[in-house]
């Protein structure tokens, strides 16, 4: 979609105007998800090196099951940052789900999301609901006296600092409310060569995700940025069991974005991303920290992902 100036999230724009002011040069990494940025995110999800999705499908297809056995079916299934919602039938058919509310912020993608699952669920409820999930939600009182099960797959909460995490968490309770039952993926600490794979693929295309964030500001803010001049970086940053994803200018670089003149040395970074990992404990901890109980947990047997239940 080709914006123009006029159309650009003002949040967006004060971002991206903070990024080049400050010398942290960071940016939050939800603006790498416009129309072009999700759809490479769906190709990152199927490329060999990017093996969270396949894992936490399996383990879903597995164990979804045993989901319905601890905590009952037909249960209202609300699902948090929604996305194109692939994950979600296997959970829907285990539960024999009463209900389903995707949340996602996207009003367009919610709605061509949730058509295309009520094709596939023609006898089931669907509410969808254009929210911001980082904050509390009032649910659509046709759930409200269904029991609710929470659904955050795919490790988005390893995107967010822990504060945030925490924060998030205690809003999905407040949502959800006390005796509902929350089933989280976390991605797991591993093999630093196996992370950077995930995050610096060999057919380019987490690249093109990250320097997307440049075209995009190139398209949406009037900005002339020498998007080939900038070169994606994926680290392990042990200490904070953290991926780090930078741009990296690749010689002294200067471009105007909004009538603005900014100036990058070579070498300079953009932090764009962070994608943190986790030891089993240290999800519990989280979940805890946040108001909610484990209940019971299912890795798959190289211990890269995990599934976890945890009740409010
Ligand atoms: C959406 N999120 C969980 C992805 C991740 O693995 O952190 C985003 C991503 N960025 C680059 N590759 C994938």
């Amino acid at each position: 979609m080709d914006m123009t100036t006029s159309r650009v999230d003002p949040a967006f724009r004060e971002d991206v105007r903070r990024c080049f002011d400050d010398e942290s040069h960071a940016i939050p990494a939800r603006w790498l998800y416009d129309h072009a940025g999700s759809e490479l995110f769906e190709q990152i999800t199927e490329l060999p090196e990017y093996y969270p999705t396949r894992t936490e499908t399996a383990l879903l297809k597995s164990y979804c099951s045993e989901v319905a056995d601890i905590g009952g079916k037909g249960r209202a299934v609300i699902e948090f940052g929604s996305g194109s919602s692939t994950k979600t039938p296997h959970l829907i058919r285990a539960i024999q789900s009463a209900a389903y509310v995707p949340i996602d912020i996207s009003g367009e993608f919610l709605a061509a999301s949730a058509a295309q699952f009520q094709e596939q669920f023609p006898e089931l409820p669907i509410y969808p609901l254009e929210a911001d999930f980082m904050r509390r939600i009032n649910l659509p009182a046709e759930v409200s006296d269904i029991p609710k099960l929470g659904f955050f797959p795919g490790s988005t909460i390893g995107n967010m600092v822990a504060r945030t995490s925490v924060d998030l968490l205690c809003f999905m309770r407040e949502t959800l409310g006390i005796g509902s039952q929350l089933l989280i993926g976390f991605d797991r600490i591993k093999d630093p060569d196996v992370l950077v794979a995930a995050y610096d693929d060999s057919a380019g295309v987490t690249a093109q995700f990250s320097l997307n964030l440049l075209h995009r500001i190139n398209r949406e803010m009037n900005s002339d940025i020498a998007v080939d001049q900038f070169r994606h970086i994926a680290i392990w940053n042990d200490l904070y069991a953290r991926i780090e994803i930078y741009l990296e200018a690749q010689s002294d670089i200067g471009f105007s974005i909004d009538a603005r003149h900014y100036q990058m040395a070579k070498g300079q970074q953009i932090h764009i991303e962070n994608s943190h990992k986790y030891g089993l404990r240290d999800a519990r901890l989280m979940l805890r920290a946040g108001g909610w109980s484990p209940v019971k947990e299912w890795s798959d047997e190289n211990d890269y992902f995990s599934l976890v239940l945890a009740e409010a």
